[in-house]
């Protein structure tokens, strides 16, 4: 099944460049964490991103936190992907009607597409959201912009389960192009019955954490060793990692776990 395969295995036959490049990405760097650099200062987020990049494989902003953002944020951010070979993805959760997502990651004050590889959107309002962003994408002519959709939810009481989850998959199998895969807490395509035998979603898998099982506000985590054995392929940490004392240390941490966890499961 696809999750004995190798990332290079998976690179290979992939049709996505922007996939084909984050599987080689983990490959060389042996990696497959996205850090969830959730800083609200321009400095504090480009410091992180600097001394955290050798580590990761993506860099993870909610860009709208950044109480000083501006020209020198993306141009920052878009120096450190190229110096330390990782891909940016802004956390935007699009949720909107097909009309307003296309304005809100084209342009506004944000400038998304400009600068993001990778995206996620919310299907609560129907498939016409995915076709926006996807027509967004295909008109532009750029081939390293993708999106993955937001399948489920970490935080406690999540609606987003059930026909929820599998109305995600069954939509992103209409947008080849550029529907990359999913935020999930688990692989989510081999459960549904109309699986074709090539299809490869990416599953990024948030709410990962080595030392905590949640926290006040009703996060709830998995360690990366679960993670990887439910099918997922890239580990998102924040605090875990940023907000530790030693965040060198700590990704490093993460890298070793998410790494060995990666090798024990295309061996078995
Ligand atoms: O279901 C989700 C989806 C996302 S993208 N649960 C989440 O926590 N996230 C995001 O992942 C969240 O917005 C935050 O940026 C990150 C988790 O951060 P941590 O500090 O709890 O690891």
């Amino acid at each position: 099944s696809r999750s004995s395969l190798s990332y290079a295995q998976r690179a290979e036959e992939h049709r996505s460049p922007l996939v084909k490049k984050l599987f080689a990405i983990a490959e060389r760097k042996k990696t497959n964490i996205v850090l969830s650099a959730d800083l609200t200062t321009t400095n504090e987020l480009l410091d992180i991103a600097d001394r955290l990049g050798p580590y990761i494989a993506v860099l993870k902003t909610h860009i709208d936190i950044v109480s000083d953002f501006g020209t020198s944020t993306i141009d920052g951010l878009t120096q450190l992907a190229q110096r330390h070979d990782f891909l940016l993805f802004e956390d935007r959760k699009f949720i909107d009607i097909g009309n307003t997502v296309q304005k809100q990651y084209k342009g506004g004050a944000l400038r998304i597409h400009d600068w993001a590889h990778i995206i996620n959107a919310s299907i609560l309002a129907g498939e016409g959201i995915i076709q926006a962003l996807d027509q967004t994408i295909c008109d532009a002519g750029v081939s390293e912009r993708g999106i993955l959709i937001l399948a489920e939810m970490t935080s406690k009481g999540s609606l987003a389960v059930g026909e929820y989850t599998r109305a995600s998959v069954e939509i992103a199998r209409k947008y080849p192009q550029s529907v990359l895969g999913f935020v999930s807490t688990k692989e989510l395509s081999s459960h549904s019955p109309a699986a074709s035998p090539n299809e490869d979603f990416v599953v990024f898998t948030t709410g990962v954490n080595l030392s905590s099982k949640g926290d006040a506000l009703g996060q709830q985590y998995q360690t990366p060793t679960m993670a990887m054995a439910g099918g997922s392929d890239f580990l998102i940490a924040g605090r875990g990692i940023y907000a530790a004392a030693d965040p060198v240390t700590a990704v490093k941490e993460y890298q070793k776990a998410g790494w060995d966890a990666y090798q024990q499961r295309i061996r078995s």
